[in-house]
């Protein structure tokens, strides 16, 4: 069965508990687990990891580069600073799909730049955590056979 991994970045373990005006309801327990049960539907094995440390997040992104067919990922504010976890993608050659639950255009200009972006295959933001559904379709669709 081909695997899909998810890594979300640091305080992403703190969704549904705090700023839900910018990052929502949801805990991170019911976003995991209602991609697992979508990626049952589509025959495809769902991990999730999250991590509030950059270093454990290259060690994951590298894991991933051996076993996994499709990579989703939110560095959260690692996405604007790190090169660590930048060359680490840069790596891998599975698809990479970039999420942002906010629209980091519509925030503080330090969220403007993303380090990764010319790096992934592709990027959703602004849609909170429909972003990972849609993200696992992507990825689906372009691990799927022609
Ligand atoms: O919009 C996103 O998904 C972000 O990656 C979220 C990061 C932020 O630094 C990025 O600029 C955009 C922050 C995640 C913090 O998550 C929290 C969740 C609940 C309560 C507090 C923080």
């Amino acid at each position: 069965m081909k695997k899909v991994l998810f890594i979300n970045g640091p305080n992403l373990n703190l969704l549904g508990t705090r700023e839900p005006e910018i990052y929502g309801n949801r805990t991170l327990a019911d976003i995991d687990k209602a991609l697992v049960e979508q990626g049952n539907a589509l025959g495809l094995e769902v991990e999730t990891y999250q991590s509030n440390h950059e270093g454990a997040i290259v060690d994951k992104i590298q894991v991933a580069a051996r076993g996994c067919h499709g990579l989703v990922i939110n560095p959260a504010a690692y996405t604007h600073t790190s090169i660590a976890i930048r060359d680490a993608l840069l790596v891998l050659d599975i698809p990479v799909i970039e999420v942002h639950l906010s629209n980091i255009h519509k925030r503080e200009p330090f969220r403007h730049q993303s380090m990764l972006s010319d790096v992934v295959t592709g990027k959703i933001i602004g849609l909170g955590p429909y972003g990972y559904t849609l993200a696992l379709a992507a990825v689906d669709h372009l691990i799927s056979e022609p």
